[in-house]
């Protein structure tokens, strides 16, 4: 049997969005975060499908996109990266606001401001037009905060190395440039995706990662390689598992090191931080509210604000006979 699916695609700050809009599967659940797990359980031949070599490769990334499913929201998302179905990813929410937008497929209650459900929690976004073109989307993030410091691990490729373990929406080891590391623009991006995951699996091995609200939410999938800034207040590159370096300088991981950086005292409230990724785009990174969890972790409610562009439209045909319907990698 063939299967159809039809999506928007363009990107984020240069990393790919494909959203799909016709053909996602009916999901249940009373949240998104259930829906995610029904679409894990059932459905994870889709992401492969759409996301994997064949008809995608290994930096490719997505949504599906879904009617609201709180009253006070204008859609929702499903997340679905070459890594798997995160609970929360930046970029692409950045990306599938403008599509949404742009293409008339969300009509905001409020003109000027969207609300997505997303498995994380609800995320608000303001946006700015430039005629008929959405020219900036700022997205408002679930919780964010510095979970460890100063962690030391020794670390086979380079050597010891300390780092810090915060959340944005997903866990990051931030990698600051020190005394074995010596900052990511010293590195191709080969060596930072091969040195990035053996870092995300020396780093589960080692240490008990664990969301202090959502037990659902353990371990790092991702990692932060920092370094000099060309024109920025910061630069990193983010490594999402054993394939994908981020193009961009990643939604989730800008929230991370935002929280990062309030929580060490580098950064206020309100102050803009300009995160450079790995081509030299940007995305400007802001704490908006300080918030405590109900467990007493100190966090923010970080902002982030970039760009994205639609690159073109797809209907993508999977039929499940034929060799390599499911995707593969390298
Ligand atoms: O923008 O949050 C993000 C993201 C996660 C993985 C790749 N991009």
């Amino acid at each position: 049997m063939q299967h159809l699916f039809k999506t928007i695609e363009g990107h984020t700050e240069g990393m790919p969005v494909r959203m799909v809009i016709a053909g996602a599967p009916e999901l249940y659940g009373k949240t998104m975060s259930e829906r995610r797990e029904h679409f894990i359980a059932e459905y994870d031949w889709i992401r492969r499908a759409l996301m994997l070599e064949p008809r995608g490769h290994a930096h490719m990334s997505g949504t599906l996109f879904y009617p609201p499913l709180t009253e006070t929201s204008d859609f929702a998302l499903i997340f679905a990266e070459t890594s798997g179905c995160l609970p929360m990813c930046g970029h692409a929410t950045i990306g599938s606001i403008t599509f949404a937008l742009e293409q008339g497929l969300i009509k905001p209650k409020q003109e000027g401001q969207v609300t997505v459900d997303v498995p994380a929690g609800q995320v608000t976004a303001s946006y700015q037009k430039q005629g008929h073109k959405i020219h900036s989307v700022r997205f408002t993030n679930v919780p964010s905060f510095l979970l460890a410091r100063g962690l030391r691990m020794d670390f086979k490729p380079l050597g010891e190395l300390i780092f810090d373990i915060a959340y944005g929406g997903n866990f990051y080891p931030i990698i600051e440039p020190q005394a074995h590391y010596p900052g990511c623009e010293h590195f191709t991006p080969a060596q930072l995706l091969d040195y990035g995951w053996q870092l995300q699996q020396q780093v589960n091995h080692e240490f008990s990662i664990v969301h202090p609200e959502n037990p659902g939410i353990t371990g790092v999938k991702h990692c932060m390689w920092a370094g000099k800034p060309s024109d920025a207040d910061g630069r990193s590159v983010v490594i999402a598992g054993s394939e994908l370096i981020d193009r961009s300088p990643c939604g989730t991981g800008t929230s991370a090191r935002v929280a990062q950086r309030f929580f060490k005292g580098l950064l206020k409230k309100h102050e803009p931080f300009k995160h450079e990724s790995l081509i030299g785009s940007y995305f400007i990174g802001r704490v908006e509210e300080v918030t405590v969890l109900a467990d007493g972790t100190q966090a923010v409610l970080p902002s982030v604000e970039g760009r994205a562009f639609i690159t073109g439209e797809n209907t993508i045909w999977v039929n499940k006979t034929e060799p390599y319907w499911n995707g593969f990698s390298l």
